[in-house]
């Protein structure tokens, strides 16, 4: 059935005509997540969530709803516009077994900081504990991987409970927030219709999202700069402790700035790690020109991609083994000092000393407390920037910092030196196809705004050593949760998020598996998509480091060229199989202008290995 039959068979149920807003808590519920930005509701249908779908048909405007084929999907894909928009998402999933299909993707977006609200049905209290469907209290499950977990009770109530919950959500350090309702609350009457909400929330684009490199809501204001912002909070916040947030206005404390530029102003041999938080806080200009003013070399990490745009002079991503392993000051914002990386231990490598490291992150409890730090700082990171750049002597050009005569060249070179060394793999015509040509292929067919997203073991860990984004805001992989199965939400949300944009999902044939019946979702919503599956018939990044362990392997094989471009077919996309390297461009071409959720299936050498030098375990 084509997408057009299918809205007449949809229009032949009649859904009622928006205008009447219903006075239950599900319509407040919808009024109030409109009111902070939300454009979509991602879900899967369940009974005790009808009023929410209710008072989305019936909103004063309608609210689109996004109906997947696993909860999961519906959480990754709010999770992913959260990621996107830098404004929460939000997803709604049925009670009991909806709630905990959401576990994984909730746990994600806490791993990611990623501004989520995650409204749950639930089973009625006056029955509550004789055992109705799907009874189970869901906030003690999912207290400890939320911000915060509540039910609400009652229907008055409910308009609020939402608002509280978003406004949670979008405050650093963000997360997700899941909010209950119990039945009778969610389906009986309040006695008043929720106000309109605002038709544009201010800062966003038509489409209610955040373009690439736009600052995003809630983040600075129209003619209010950073370094405004940090000079207002000393003014309200007086002296605030290093590490410390300001109270309210959530600005770094002025002696911690002062302090990281001390350190800066003795440093030889330092480096500057962006991660995904400076994209999340709105700090990515802030981030660049303060990079750019003190010649700073930087490493960029998660959705700290693109702040430097791929083939700025000071972006030596490419040479982070020598950056990290021969610095004397490493400073990192926006991002924990987690295995991605190396838990914070730097320098030491030929002969030089450990290095001292900075943490900055954007809330006083995300300070890594497992190293000793030199420093560190907390609160609104476009702001700490700001101040950084402000108050370090080479800010006032008087004179380049030593750094860029030595140091910075030698990373320049390395990072030369790297890319150079790619080019045979990346143009391989080697047969079973290796990886590294399909990325080879594909860098050439990016537009500069193209949302990649990555879903899969050694496919992906290649695709974030060799693609480099142009933008901020236009890479996502999983973080560090590391949870395969985000690859269809992500890309569900990216082309929802970013109409005019190319989105990309990069799947292993494993991670394939996990999401591949929600092409059926971008099928009947029209959502244009290209997936390009690295199929090399196994669990690579988990068959070969068994092998290397105990010299055999199990459990590590899938089906050897499996049709992954026939599931996507069958579901009403389309797709194709790709064996020779001289094939990969011309697919990918056809992908591209399918304008279709199109599979490009590339059965490629399983007998290579993603060089790593650590599993993460
Ligand atoms: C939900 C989940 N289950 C299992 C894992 C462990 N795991 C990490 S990578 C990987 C293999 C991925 O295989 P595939 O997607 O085919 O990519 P490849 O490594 O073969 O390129 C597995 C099973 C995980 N990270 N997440
Ligand atoms: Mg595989």
């Amino acid at each position: 059935m084509g997408g057009s039959e299918r809205d007449d068979v949809r229009a032949s149920g009649a859904p009622p005509e928006p205008g009447q807003v219903p006075d239950h808590g599900g319509a407040h519920a919808v009024a109030s997540a409109q009111r902070h930005g939300v454009q979509t509701m991602f879900t899967l249908s369940g009974g005790h969530v009808f009023p929410l779908y209710d008072g989305a048909v019936k909103g004063d405007p309608p609210l689109r709803i996004v109906d997947v084929r696993h909860e999961q999907t519906a959480v990754f894909a709010a999770e992913a516009t959260g990621r996107l928009t830098r404004s929460p998402g939000l997803a709604v999933l049925t009670a009991g077994p909806g709630v905990t299909n959401g576990v994984s993707a909730i746990t994600t977006a806490h791993f990611n900081g990623a501004p989520l609200v995650v409204i749950g049905g639930r089973a009625p209290d006056y029955r509550w504990g004789a055992g109705s469907l799907q009874e189970i209290d869901h906030p003690v499950l999912l207290g400890a991987i939320t911000k915060r977990a509540f039910t609400e009770h009652q229907s008055s109530g409910v308009g609020a409970a939402v608002d509280a919950a978003f406004a949670l959500a979008g405050t650093r350090h963000r997360g997700p927030v899941f909010l209950d309702v119990s039945l009778e609350a969610l389906f009986g009457s309040t006695g008043s219709r929720p106000a309109a909400p605002a038709r544009a929330a201010a800062g966003q684009t038509a489409t209610g999202q955040t373009a690439p490199g736009q600052t995003a809501p809630g983040q600075t204001a129209p003619g209010q700069t950073a370094a405004g912002r940090a000079a207002g909070g000393q003014a309200a916040g007086g002296q605030a402790a290093a590490g410390a947030d300001a109270p309210g206005g959530g600005v770094t404390g002025p002696e911690a700035v002062a302090q990281i530029a001390r350190l800066l102003a003795q440093a030889s041999r330092p480096v500057l790690v962006l991660g995904s938080d400076v994209w999340l806080d709105g700090a990515a200009d802030a981030a660049r020109a303060a990079a750019e003013q003190l010649a700073l070399p930087v490493i960029a990490n998660g959705q700290g991609r693109g702040i430097l745009p791929a083939g700025h002079e000071l972006l030596v991503s490419r040479a982070r083994s020598v950056a990290l392993g021969e610095a004397d000051l490493v400073i990192v914002v926006g991002t924990p000092l987690d295995f991605r990386l190396g838990y914070g231990d730097y320098g030491g490598k030929n002969g030089t000393p450990p290095a001292l490291v900075v943490h900055v992150a954007d809330a006083a409890e995300r300070v890594a407390r497992h190293r000793e730090l030199a420093g560190h700082a907390a609160g609104d990171l476009a702001a700490f920037f700001a101040g950084l750049a402000a108050v370090t002597p080479e800010a006032a050009g008087a004179a380049p910092p030593r750094w860029t005569e030595s140091w910075l060249p030698r990373l320049q070179a390395a990072a030369r030196a790297a890319i150079a060394a790619d080019t045979p793999l990346l143009s391989s015509d080697a047969e079973p196809i290796h990886p590294m040509r399909i990325y080879g292929e594909l860098a050439r067919l990016l537009d500069s705004d193209a949302v990649v997203i990555g879903d899969g073991g050694d496919f992906v860990s290649y695709a974030g050593k060799y693609l480099e984004a142009q933008r901020p805001g236009c890479w996502l992989d999983p973080g560090p949760y590391g949870c395969l199965g985000t690859g269809l939400g992500y890309a569900i949300a990216a082309r929802i998020a970013r109409p005019s944009a190319q989105v990309v999902l990069l799947l292993g044939d494993g991670a394939a598996g996990f999401s591949l019946m929600d092409v059926d979702t971008a099928v009947r919503h029209r959502l244009p998509m290209v997936m390009i599956c690295g199929n090399n018939g196994i669990w690579g990044l988990e068959k070969h480091p068994m092998q290397q362990l105990y010299g055999y392997d199990v459990a590590a094989d899938l089906q050897p060229s499996c049709r992954y471009d026939r599931v996507a077919s069958a579901l009403g996309g389309a797709g194709e199989i790709v064996t020779v390297p001289g094939q990969i461009g011309p697919a990918l071409r056809r992908a591209f202008d399918s304008g279709a959720p199109y599979l490009v299936n590339i059965i490629t050498d399983p007998e290579i290995a993603y060089p790593r030098s650590t599993t993460g375990v």
